[in-house]
């Protein structure tokens, strides 16, 4: 997998995509991220990327120019078919069920804008598809470029550190995850469930498949309809 993300502030998103998990799957090659400065492809003397609102109104806009070099110029780094996302919250809700099918695809380009928004000429010209991480709004879509390349990445091969985590959580059965416990056995006079000190295999499962269901039953009574009834 690999992804290409445009944006004014490659540095926060190097930052991020430099640690823990992903920047070791990096570091090993299991995964290729490139972060590219827009502003790089302006052909502005100034190096502006950005101008007012046609129409009048408040903030300013990113301008159609840099936005389509740059994404041009990356796309022919590589042969590799090019899928592009903008990330907005116009979009569609992303879903762990898109994840995986991301995760399959070969090459992403994330756009992600800043200020009031991107000139729709250039978003009409090479977009995709526009995904949204959820029904709230961030300053820029590199905050959601990184949860969407996080999760992506999650998916794909040789990423997290052991193979088992793979199978289970991260291809979401569809209920929430049941309570984890670590030492000490007390805390604070809190106990850990005893069935967990018991050694007993079969027991354990089963108490996790219980709390799992007992969880996603009280707090996501829609997750819940979904999977009692297939
Ligand atoms: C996006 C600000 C584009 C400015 C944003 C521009 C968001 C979301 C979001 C803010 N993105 N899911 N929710 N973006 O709030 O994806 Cl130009």
């Amino acid at each position: 997998m690999q992804i290409e993300i445009a944006t004014l502030f490659p540095e926060m998103c190097e930052a991020v995509l430099s640690t823990s998990i992903i920047g070791r799957a990096r570091t090993k090659g299991a995964l290729t991220v490139n972060c590219h400065q827009i502003r790089d492809y302006t052909t502005d003397k100034h190096n502006r990327v950005d101008d007012s609102p046609f129409g009048g109104g408040m903030g300013m806009v990113m301008q159609a120019q840099p936005v389509y070099d740059c994404w041009k110029a990356v796309l022919a780094q590589s042969e590799l078919p090019t899928h592009t996302i903008y990330l907005s919250p116009k979009g569609k809700t992303l879903t762990q069920q898109r994840v995986r099918e991301l995760a399959e695809m070969p090459r992403l380009f994330l756009l992600c804008g800043h200020y009031e928004g991107i000139d729709q000429r250039v978003l009409d010209k090479i977009v995709d598809e526009e995904i949204s991480i959820g029904d709230y709004v961030v300053t820029g879509g590199e905050l959601p470029a990184l949860i969407l390349t996080d999760a992506v990445a999650r998916m794909c091969e040789n990423v997290l550190p052991s193979p088992d985590a793979y199978t289970e959580e991260s291809h979401f059965s569809g209920l929430l995850e049941y309570p984890q416990y670590t030492r000490p056995e007390v805390w604070e006079g809190e106990a850990v469930p005893p069935v967990l000190l018991s050694g007993h295999h079969k027991n354990i499962a089963a108490w996790r498949a219980e709390e799992s269901q007992r969880i996603t039953a009280e707090r996501r009574p829609d997750l819940w309809a979904k999977w009692s009834n297939k």
